[in-house]
């Protein structure tokens, strides 16, 4: 009698009953977020919550435990996003069933109980399941013998289905650092008939072998070790058991459907769904990735927020809102335009409530930020994706392949479009984005929303806006001509009557937390971008009342009205409380950043005359930045400096530091401050009165420097500490650049190139003053293993090009040789495409020529493809293009590409080109071998 299918929820109960029968604990699922651990952002496996214990930190009353964990591995050392959707069994959220020992059974019962559970208690095929150990590729660690023999132990197990592989598949960490060690997994055959790849020629059919054939059900990691750093691997006191199944995959195993996304537990949000777009069954297949996906990040929303991760813009719940926006695009893919994953949710809710009840409790908040996520990223989405096709477009025409992750950034800050999302984008144009890039613009500009992108610059109907406020303000007598008040020079700190506040490009009478607004008061102390130095930032606070805003920039609309004047306006982010027209607001700015922003605007000066003392007097300044972080400066000077000539201009600013110099700024008559040497900017327009920073050497009683210059400036160069240059280069003709940092950020500049140093020294195991000896040989190595990999490489090419001319055309005499390569991407095909192509063809009609039956020659078309485009050439033996100019392999060429719809071009004897349309390679093949036949001499 055909045994009862169990539910999801029956065979994870059976799981955990099997161990408690065998002395296990259970311990409940614990949170997404891992508590207390900095070094994760989500739970990834079962063993998490039980770290502490494997490194001897924390002791329990128990050692044996059994679980099922909630499971997200959409960040860090595992990362699944990029499968979910294209595959049946890959999810960013999932269940895992563990058992664990810590410090009590090892390897043998680990092993004997694995085997017991699923081929007695659940009944699976013996000859269907493999195991794998591991065999360390490096030799360091020592190969498990011990497992492979505990798995040759069990009964009805095949010992040609036990297996060896390295540190990638068979060694298991839980990230960059932590508990790790050898392990053994279980894998299921599902037959020949499943494997996926039969059409690639490199595929090899086995265990790891990347097709849809086999299947890892389960993972037993032995624990043994602690990863203290990339090279640092210590022993633990005690060795521990840690083992982790897919419960999806074992459930559909057992439940004999082919896809996680068919279990029981899954198959509601497939269906609703389905009920949503009103797809046929057909047209559910055939847009299985976005059933796949939605349903995937549906049930990780639902479980995030029951755990308190609400969408937001860093860190775990920028995870969650790129999660719920990925989901709604794929939506947008089948049709769905308006909110709809509360309706998926839902069914998360339904099929996990039982074992998560959580869920059930946290409901309306699941329902709601799922709902308000999806309607925020509405109002947002179509102008990012607009913006970010252009920027495709236009880097596509450039001939460039990777966005820049500052534009990947921007997209996100100004348009929500989350990276990944992006990224999916890009990859669906054969484009890539720079994610190192967007990683150090996100952090940056660690507060993303609100930061200064959030605002954009003053367009025309803005400035009609401000005339408006301007005209009023003067009538009302809150305003007098020329406006507000600039002063960013003597304090730092001004109090006033809030005037007006513009949100969302209205003025308004209150705003509240949360928002971003500009506000105008009658006088500001923020320093406005101007000189290359940029605007202060700040704070906003009201006396007596809990309100505070931060100030993320300041903006000077010159000429509102055509009575001249101006006004400042601070654009702000509400943090606390509210604001209204007429508070009291004190604005401070923030002093720190001031006066990193002072020492490097002096260091300028310093600079630029240390640039002209050095390099001659014609080096002056043709531009500059000077910001918190670094300054930069651009000066005309027709060659590039000698590196004894920078260490120079860093001696002399460096010895002007040291010599603590005041700083002198006065306000004069510019003809008087010219007498003085005043270095007046070339194109820059001066009022009457300037003002002059003049950096006075009271030893000579001379200046040192002397420049007109509205810049903030320290009170002595001491203030400025040190100063490095860390890059010089040129910015066109006769314009270098150099960029440099001062005070702290010098400090920081110095240690982090130690901290690399140091690093390097670690990986390469070499005391820091033998580095770069090490280096050498290293490099050296490299080349040697790169040529011999070459040569191993061309032995195994010309193995496969025998076979390709077994399977050649003989027609009348003359051999015609097509031969298929597959890519998986298109960096490996462009590096097949100069290199092995060629090779390859070369090699076939070298072969040709070699043999005595064909003496006609040969024509060899070699074509590479991944699944995108493709690439080819074609190599004709002399005396077949010496025949007749029809044969000539550019005429080939030409014949193959207008069959493909590619392009293609080259000499008598060789030729090359590509192409997109792969569908149409086959037609390409036979036109080729038509035009032969019809043109044979
Ligand atoms: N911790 C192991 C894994 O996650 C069991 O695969």
């Amino acid at each position: 009698m055909q045994k009862k299918m169990m539910t999801g929820a029956e065979i994870r109960q059976s799981f955990i009953n099997f161990f408690k029968e065998r002395g296990h604990t259970y311990v409940p699922s614990s949170s997404l977020v891992p508590g207390g651990d900095q070094t994760l952002l989500f739970t990834n496996a079962g063993m998490v919550q039980f770290k502490n214990i494997f490194l001897g930190e924390e002791t329990r009353p128990y050692t044996r435990a059994v679980n099922s964990q909630k499971c997200m591995r959409v960040a860090g050392k595992h990362n699944d996003l990029d499968e979910v959707g294209r595959d049946d069994t890959h999810h960013t959220f999932f269940e895992m069933l563990g058992n664990w020992s810590f410090g009590d059974y090892y390897k043998k019962e680990a092993i004997e109980w694995a085997w017991e559970l699923l081929t007695e208690v659940w009944g699976l095929d013996k000859s269907r399941l493999w195991a794998t150990c591991f065999k360390d590729e490096y030799g360091e660690i020592p190969t498990d013998e011990e497992a492979y023999q505990y798995w040759s132990q069990q009964s009805g197990m095949n010992p040609e289905h036990i297996l060896f592989f390295g540190r990638k598949d068979n060694f298991w960490e839980m990230a960059d650092i932590g508990p790790c060690g050898p392990c053994s997994e279980i894998h299921v055959d599902y037959g020949p008939e499943f494997c996926n790849k039969k059409d690639d020629p490199n595929h090899v059919c086995s265990v790891n072998g990347d097709c849809k054939r086999f299947m890892e059900i389960w993972n037993l990691v032995f624990i043994q070790y602690n990863r203290a750093g990339p090279n640092n691997l210590e022993p633990l006191p005690a060795k521990h058991v840690d083992t982790g199944m897919g419960f999806e995959r074992i459930v559909s195993l057992l439940q004999g459907v082919r896809s996680n996304y068919q279990i029981d537990l899954l198959k509601p949000c497939m269906d609703a769904i389905q009920e949503l777009t009103g797809h046929t069954g057909k047209e559910r297949e055939e847009n299985i990735t976005p059933y796949r996906v939605i349903t995937d990040h549906a049930r990780s929303a639902a479980f995030l927020i029951a755990d308190g991760v609400i969408p937001g813009n860093t860190g775990r719940n920028y995870i969650c809102r790129m999660i719920i926006r990925r989901a709604a695009r794929f939506g947008t893919k089948i049709g769905l335009n308006k909110p709809f994953l509360a309706r998926i949710a839902e069914k998360v809710i339904e099929s996990y409530s039982g074992a998560y009840p959580e869920l059930l409790k946290n409901r309306r908040a699941i329902l709601d930020n799922v709902t308000r996520e999806e309607m925020r990223f509405e109002k947002t989405v179509e102008s990012g994706l607009s913006y970010l096709y252009e920027l495709l477009d236009n880097l596509k025409a450039a001939g460039n392949r990777i966005l820049p992750g500052d534009e990947a950034f921007d997209l996100y800050a100004t348009h929500g479009l989350p990276f990944e999302i992006t990224r999916d984008i890009a990859l669906e144009q054969n484009m890539d984005v720079d994610e190192l890039g967007f990683r150090q613009a996100m952090e940056e500009h660690r507060l993303i929303s609100g930061s200064g992108k959030a605002f954009g610059a003053v367009g025309g109907e803005e400035v009609d806006l401000y005339r408006e406020i301007f005209e009023t303000l003067v009538k009302n007598g809150k305003l007098s001509l020329p406006g507000v008040v600039y002063d960013p020079y003597k304090n730092l700190e001004k109090s006033g009557e809030l005037l007006t506040i513009v949100e969302d490009g209205e003025p308004v009478d209150t705003t509240f937390e949360g928002a971003n607004v500009a506000v105008i008061f009658p006088e500001t102390c923020f320093y406005i971008e101007s000189g290359g130095q940029v605007s202060d930032t700040g704070e906003l606070t009201i006396k007596g009342k809990n309100s505070r805003a931060l100030v993320k920039d300041v903006r000077k609309i010159a000429n509102p009205c055509k009575s001249g004047g101006f006004i400042f306006s601070h654009r702000i982010k509400i943090i606390r409380g509210n604001f209204a027209v007429g508070d009291a607001v004190s604005a401070q700015v923030d002093v720190r950043r001031r006066n990193d922003i002072a020492r490097h605007h002096t260091a300028t000066h310093l600079l630029h005359k240390a640039l002209r003392k050095i390099l001659g007097e014609t080096a002056v300044q043709s531009g500059s930045l000077v910001a918190r972080e670094y300054l930069r400066f651009d000066f005309a000077y027709q060659a590039s400096p000698s590196q004894d000539d920078l260490e120079k201009i860093e001696d002399d600013v460096n010895d002007a530091i040291r010599a603590d110099l005041p700083v002198c700024i006065s306000e004069e008559k510019l003809e008087t401050a010219k007498k003085r040497g005043a270095m007046a900017l070339f194109g820059e327009k001066y009022n009457d009165m300037v003002r002059s920073v003049d950096v006075r050497d009271e030893l000579k009683n001379m200046t040192h420097s002397l420049e007109l210059c509205g810049g903030t400036h320290v009170k002595r160069t001491g203030e400025i500490g040190f100063f490095k240059i860390i890059q010089e280069s040129s910015v066109g003709s006769g314009v270098r650049r150099i960029t440099a940092v001062a005070g702290v950020w010098a400090e920081k500049y110095v240690r982090e190139n130690e901290h690399l140093i140091y690093e390097i020294a670690e990986t390469l195991k070499s005391p820091k003053s033998e580095l770069a000896a090490k280096i050498s040989r290293v490099v050296a190595r490299i080349r040697e293993m790169e040529k011999k990999l070459s040569a191993a490489e061309s032995k195994n090419i010309s193995g496969a090009i025998y076979s390709v001319i077994e399977k050649g055309k003989n027609i009348n005499g003359l051999l015609f040789v097509p031969f298929v390569m597959q890519s998986f991407s298109q960096e490996e095909n462009d590096g097949n495409d100069r290199e092995r192509l060629p090779k390859s063809a070369d090699m076939i009609i070298s072969a040709i020529k070699s043999r005595d039956d064909l003496k006609k020659g040969g024509v060899a078309l070699v074509i590479d493809k991944t699944q995108t485009s493709y690439s080819y050439v074609v190599a004709v033996s002399d005396n077949v293009s010496s025949a007749s100019k029809d044969m000539e392999a550019v005429a080939i060429a030409r014949i193959f590409a207008k069959a493909t719809g590619g392009s293609g071009g080259g000499k008598s004897t060789f030729a090359r080109g590509g192409g997109k349309d792969v569908s149409r390679i086959s037609d390409g093949i036979s036109a080729v071998e038509d035009y032969i036949r019809s043109h044979i001499f």
